[in-house]
């Protein structure tokens, strides 16, 4: 019996090795083509429903055309440990590689590596600078989804008072460009009254965000209104309000997945919130991979692909200097609506 396991493992072991041997060899002849191609995929961290469904988006998209999807997220949302996982992925020779960055700049040298070897490098949802990536999939136009949640705060908010962001970590360079646009947006006469009083970083982990949340209820007793451009962060902080029974006193908006917050949306805590839906933000990054893989676009500004289910898209330049592919405009999420999408994402 014995015996029999070892012979086992001793041929599993021998098949790994030429299975190994011939992706090696594959992609020494540049034959992403030949053994099919391999697209990966890193997400920021892992434990986040909202990646969860880009990552199926991205998943579905490479299958329906026939190619492999790899999926990896750290398990902590750090630069660090996405420079890790990149690494495997020059080794194991993939095709592309789509990334959810950690870090606006820190991924350049990997990021740069795996270009020259021929692996199509472009970010997505949180982008890297322009030269780490040929190309960034943009969920949503930053400066608008800026000025929408600064405005949706004054209304809530009342015109005048404090308030607050409760972010993801304060490396992710969407949420920083996003806030980044809600300080300029801010700076208008119109909001004089409206006070930022901080910036809380609850590390699109859930626990972080629940006692970030707490830590501004205590610090600032009159805030009016939270505004957190992060799903793992407005969920967490839908919770707490919830439960202290802050309806109507301290109002919370953002962006969230309609799934994690119908029940505060339904409740009072949050009256309304925004969102892009993120399976098709994964789907779309499919598609850019496989146009960059069989050459169809570079990265150029003005360069058009088909992207399956969701038609053709352009690329435009980006305000980073570098280019982007935009998926559409944000959707608000309220009382009337959101019955209707949290089955959905
Ligand atoms: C979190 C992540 C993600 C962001 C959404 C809105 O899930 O930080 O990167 O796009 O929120």
């Amino acid at each position: 019996m014995k015996s029999m396991t070892k012979k086992v493992l001793v041929l599993s072991l021998i098949m790994a090795v030429i299975g190994s041997a011939a992706v090696f060899a594959s992609g020494q002849q540049g034959g992403a083509a030949q053994g099919g191609e391999r697209h990966a995929f890193v997400f920021k961290s892992t434990g986040n429903p909202y990646g969860e469904r880009q990552m199926g988006g991205f998943e579905a998209g490479i299958k329906e055309q026939g190619f492999t999807a790899i999926l990896r997220a750290p398990d902590l949302p750090t630069a660090e440990a996405q420079i890790q996982m990149i690494e495997q992925l020059i080794a194991q020779r993939v095709t592309s590689i789509c990334i959810v960055g950690n870090d606006f700049d820190a991924l350049q040298p990997v990021l740069t590596r795996a270009k020259n070897q021929g692996i199509k490098v472009y970010s997505l949802d949180s982008s890297v600078n322009p030269a780490s990536r040929l190309t960034h999939v943009n969920q949503a136009d930053s400066e608008k989804i800026g000025i929408t949640l600064v405005e949706a705060a004054y209304d809530l908010a009342g015109g005048s008072g404090e308030i607050a962001i409760l972010s993801a970590t304060s490396q992710a360079s969407n949420q920083n460009l996003w806030i980044d646009y809600m300080r300029k947006e801010l700076a208008k006469p119109k909001y004089a009254n409206l006070n930022l009083v901080k910036v809380a970083y609850g590390d699109d982990l859930r626990d972080k965000s629940v006692s970030e949340t707490e830590g501004l209820l205590l610090s600032y007793p009159n805030l009016k209104c939270i505004i957190a451009p992060t799903t793992v962060g407005i969920a967490a902080a839908g919770k707490v309000l919830t439960d202290r029974g802050l309806q109507g006193k301290v109002a919370l908006t953002g962006l969230g997945l309609p799934s994690e917050m119908a029940e505060y949306i339904d409740n009072g805590a949050c009256p309304y919130m925004y969102l892009w839906n993120p399976i098709d933000v994964g789907y779309l990054g499919a598609y850019v991979a496989t146009a960059l893989s069989s050459g169809k676009i570079a990265g150029n500004a003005g360069e058009t692909f088909a992207a399956g289910r969701l038609g053709n898209y352009t690329i435009s330049q980006a305000p980073d200097g570098g280019t982007e592919v935009l998926l559409g405009p944000p959707f608000k999420f309220d009382k009337a609506n959101i019955n209707d999408w949290k089955s959905v994402y």
